[in-house]
């Protein structure tokens, strides 16, 4: 697997009213802004050449646009995300992946999926089912996926906002996952990373072509990442965290 390009969107300054379970505080605009910043060097770092979509008010997460697109090998796929404040963040990013995808599929109503509940392994994508993603949208992504010759399959979730809050896929049959789904089945034959609850946040970790980009401040599971011989990067992410946002939901790698 190889990524050559990303797509984030600059924080708008309504960010402070996004949504959040969190209990961390509102993220400071300006802070956020920097760490941003720092977050696209890091993908220019790991060889991504990234579109940086400018910052729209009307929606105070647009800066999380994992969630808003599936951008597989053969196909990009606009999500309907599960909470309607965040769903008029598909029609900007529709505009940015037609630059590079021809073949554009679309999940309608009353189907839900926020794609920061997709894990791509490969041709197979693990499909979270959580409240943000329902049954109905997840089985309309694998229908589309299985046209393109892809696959999928879900897994229900519980505490976490989304799949890759809780597992991620670190390439060579590698993931790093929390403890809440330590021992889930569907999981049983990776080379697992245990992530303990106190570094939970620090699941949601970015391989991108040979680099791991991690959370700064959870140094057992950076340890434990280096040791399956990857270069570790790590970023303050602190002003995302805040509205419950990791590394993955701040870009599109394709
Ligand atoms: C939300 O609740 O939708 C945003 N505040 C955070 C989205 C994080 N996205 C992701 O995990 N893929």
């Amino acid at each position: 697997m190889k990524f050559s390009k990303a797509i984030v969107k600059i924080p708008c300054e309504n960010m402070v009213n996004g949504l959040t379970t969190a209990n961390l505080g509102k993220p400071d605009y300006k802070l956020a802004l920097k760490q941003h910043e720092k977050y696209i060097e890091a993908l220019q770092h790991c060889g991504l050449d990234v579109t940086i979509l400018p910052f729209d008010n009307n929606y105070p997460d647009s800066t999380f646009v994992e969630d808003t697109a599936l951008l597989t090998p053969e196909c990009a796929i606009i999500t309907m995300p599960g909470d309607p404040t965040r769903r008029g963040e598909t029609e900007s990013i529709k505009e940015a992946v037609s630059k590079y995808y021809n073949n554009i599929e679309q999940v309608n109503l009353p189907m839900t999926v926020d794609a920061g509940d997709i894990m791509m392994i490969g041709k197979h994508f693990y499909i979270g089912l959580s409240d943000r993603t329902n049954i109905e949208g997840a089985n309309q992504v694998i229908n589309i996926l299985n046209k393109y010759r892809m696959s999928g399959s879900t897994i229900d979730i519980n505490n976490m906002l989304h799949l890759k809050s809780g597992v991620n896929y670190l390439e060579n049959n590698i993931i790093a996952v929390t403890e809440e789904l330590w021992d889930h089945n569907d999981l049983k034959d990776f080379d697992k990373i245990r992530v303990d609850n106190d570094e939970a946040y620090a699941a949601n970790c970015l391989w991108l072509n040979g680099k791991v980009i991690v959370a700064d401040g959870f140094p057992k599971i950076r340890n434990l990442i280096e040791k399956k011989g990857y270069e570790v990067i790590t970023l303050c992410v602190s002003e995302f965290e805040k509205l419950d946002g990791g590394l993955s939901c701040l870009s599109l790698r394709f």
